[in-house]
């Protein structure tokens, strides 16, 4: 059994890139492996926020991941702050990592731009994200692909720990899907679907309401052209429109691009957005039924419990190989 630990930030509300390129791949782990699933709240702190929508938003991440079909009874779910572990790893952790290796992370360069008002916290998150991961002897990551680099960089930590201190950590796999890793934006399809996108044509969320949802996916970007052809260079919009029609459905690519060859792109713009309204349906009406009750505080609380079981014995062998003396 492969121990199995993802997480999602609390910023803003989920996006179908989101789930397609995550979420919807941590539900079948949990039929097999032991699984920690995990709402990384002190991730969402790295840039300024409202205390009071933060824990509204928190709560609601948690919900859409047992609406998605996350079972308490099979894996854990908590929240990261409810274990004050990674916390206190990061910190032993950022003694470890260096300042030249944190620099590089794209996502830092996309976000800080170089401002020197960015805080620390947005420069040393991908520390905490890896003991995320370590601290539960994690050996499989599912992610989307933009996680790539910062789960290099845990790998490369866990290796350097190993060496400098004690063998304590497991080396984690990233899970990549094939197909929606990297899920972009309707309205430019050149760059990745993201909450923080300037217009709200770029992404679908997926509480979102079945008339915007449509609409959004018939105003799809897509080129001038009429040939469907997966091609993510050249034809990026169309690629995209495949991609998602094919986690959805679960039909192959190739089987789309005859099933839509020569009928023009408007059908399949309208039947992906068809197809997205089905798929969400069932996670919408789950996450109303959670929200009407209260649910998820008992399962969260659990949660907690495991998640702190789960790390204790990292987190001192961590302490003890680093030369700390606890009483
Ligand atoms: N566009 C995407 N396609 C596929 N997977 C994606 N993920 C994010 N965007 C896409 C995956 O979703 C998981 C949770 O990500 P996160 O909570 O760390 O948020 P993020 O990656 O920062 O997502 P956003 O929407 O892009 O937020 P902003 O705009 O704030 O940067 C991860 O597994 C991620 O790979």
């Amino acid at each position: 059994m492969a121990r199995v630990f993802s997480g999602m930030q609390p910023t803003g509300d989920l996006h179908l890139g989101n789930y397609l390129g995550a979420l919807k791949h941590f539900i079948p782990y949990q039929e097999k492996d032991d699984c920690y699933f995990c709402v990384v709240d002190l991730h969402a702190l790295t840039v300024p926020g409202d205390p009071e929508a933060l824990r509204k938003k928190s709560l609601e991440l948690a919900m859409l991941y047992v609406a998605a079909g996350v079972d308490p009874n099979k894996a854990t779910l908590f929240l990261q702050s409810n274990n004050s572990a990674h916390a206190e790893a990061a910190w032993l952790m950022q003694c470890v990592a260096k300042f030249g290796e944190l620099g590089r992370m794209t996502q830092f360069k996309d976000k800080g731009q170089g401002s020197e008002s960015v805080t620390t916290g947005l420069f040393t998150y991908p520390v905490l994200m890896a003991v995320d991961i370590l601290l539960y002897n994690t050996d499989e990551v599912p992610v989307g692909e933009d996680q790539k680099q910062h789960l290099e960089l845990a790998r490369n930590l866990a290796e350097r720990f190993n060496r400098q201190y004690e063998e304590i950590f497991t080396i984690p796999e990233p899970r990549i899907p094939d197909t929606g890793a990297r899920i972009m934006g309707l309205d430019n399809p050149e760059k990745k679907m993201s909450k923080s996108a300037a217009s709200p044509a770029n992404y679908v969320m997926l509480l979102e309401d079945e008339k915007t949802i449509m609409k959004k996916f018939k105003r799809a970007v897509t080129d001038s052209d009429t040939e469907i052809r997966f091609d993510p260079e050249q034809k990026a919009g169309i690629s995209n429109l495949l991609s998602i029609m094919s986690v959805v459905t679960g039909k192959s690519i190739p089987a789309l691009i005859e099933e839509y060859q020569g009928r023009g792109y408007g059908h399949l713009k309208v039947d992906t957005g068809e197809a997205v309204i089905e798929a969400l349906r069932p996670i919408q009406q789950r996450y109303q039924a959670l929200a009407k009750s209260n649910e998820i505080e008992a399962i969260l609380t659990q949660g907690a419990i495991k998640a702190r079981e789960a790390t204790s014995e990292t987190l001192a062998k961590m302490k003890h190989a680093m030369g700390l003396v606890t009483f």
